[in-house]
């Protein structure tokens, strides 16, 4: 079994971005350290503070955010970084060659249940003799030159793509390192398994409603089979399923704030996790259309998400 740093090597991935993902990708196994550490080094619970989406922070988003900000300010290869965390981008090196967006604790309402939470990154080649800027950020998710989150899971878990397919590793917690082990993921064009907050169905377009009655429908409705569903309340968790059984995740638009069309945010959540699902053969859309068209608008911008089974997510959108 080869380990991340070997595949990286063996890969057409620019030297400089091997750089930027062995930094992020080794503090994420320092946060996976202090998660498993969980109360007795004293970091669960809240921080007191809201992020600049109005959420309540914990301690370990705000940990997390801390070391990752900290540990890739100081890759030279890194221009900038973005953060759910952090209002306004912050600069690195204005010589750096990649600008990265990061999600440092996504679900991080499961921490205090024990459950799975994960990074998710998304990294841009950018490049100028000027500090970098939130515009240089607000490229469409199709220029993404890598993506991944890893999962804090029974395992801990790494899933990346440099856009040539997606790979699975998981951490060797005697070595201290990734190690491959699974490659080709690949997601099944139909299925039989959703994800959506249902508590939030009185919310949706009448459209959202009627395909979520007739998949509850089951073999007696419309569509003639029998649909599970699964909720793990954290999106990364939701999508590892996905690619690693199949299924659609959702989380469309609602009406519950018109300010925001929305929950999940483009530039560190539905990016990379649309070119993960891409990737892997799915499709990620909002219900208008593909997710990696966006043209970003702000680095905090939401959108709705409807991913995973290529012709599931088709259905969707037919309604
Ligand atoms: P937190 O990181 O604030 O817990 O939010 C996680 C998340 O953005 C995404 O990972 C989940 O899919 C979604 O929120 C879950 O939201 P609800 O279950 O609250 O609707």
């Amino acid at each position: 079994m080869q380990t991340l740093a070997q595949v990286l090597k063996a890969s057409n991935a620019p030297a400089a971005l091997q750089d930027v993902l062995t930094t992020t990708t080794n503090t994420c196994i320092d946060i996976c350290e202090a998660l498993h550490k969980g109360s007795l080094a004293g970091i669960l619970g809240v921080a007191g503070n809201e992020n600049v989406q109005g959420e309540e922070q914990k301690k370990l988003d705000v940990i997390s955010n801390d070391m990752l900000k900290s540990d890739l300010m100081n890759c030279p290869a890194v221009r900038a970084v973005a953060s759910e965390e952090e209002d306004d981008i912050v600069p690195a090196n204005t010589d750096g060659e990649y600008l990265i967006a990061f999600d440092p604790l996504d679900g991080s309402s499961n921490i205090d249940i024990n459950a799975m939470v994960g990074t998710i990154f998304s990294i841009y080649h950018d490049q100028s003799t000027q500090p970098a800027t939130e515009a240089d950020f607000l490229k469409p998710g199709s220029e993404q030159a890598a993506a991944g989150y890893v999962l804090y899971g029974p395992s801990c878990m790494l899933v990346l793509s440099t856009g040539e397919g997606v790979n699975m590793f998981t951490l060797d917690p005697e070595k201290g390192e990734f190690v491959e082990t699974q490659t080709g993921i690949a997601v099944a064009k139909d299925t039989q398994e959703f994800a959506i907050n249902m508590s939030n169905q009185r919310f949706w377009s009448s459209n959202m409603q009627s395909y979520v009655e007739d998949l509850v429908a089951g073999k007696e409705g419309p569509r003639e089979k029998n649909f599970n569903m699964r909720w793990v309340a954290a999106m990364v968790g939701d999508v590892h399923r996905i690619l690693c059984r199949g299924g659609i995740f959702m989380y469309p638009w609602d009406s519950k704030d018109p300010s925001k069309p929305g929950k999940l945010r483009l530039m560190y959540e539905a990016n990379p996790m649309a070119m993960l699902v891409e990737q892997s053969g799915g499709k990620a859309h909002t219900h208008t259309q593909r997710i990696l068209d966006i043209q970003p608008e702000g680095i905090h911008q939401r959108v709705p998400v409807i991913l995973g089974a290529a012709n599931e997510v088709d259905k969707c959108l037919s309604y």
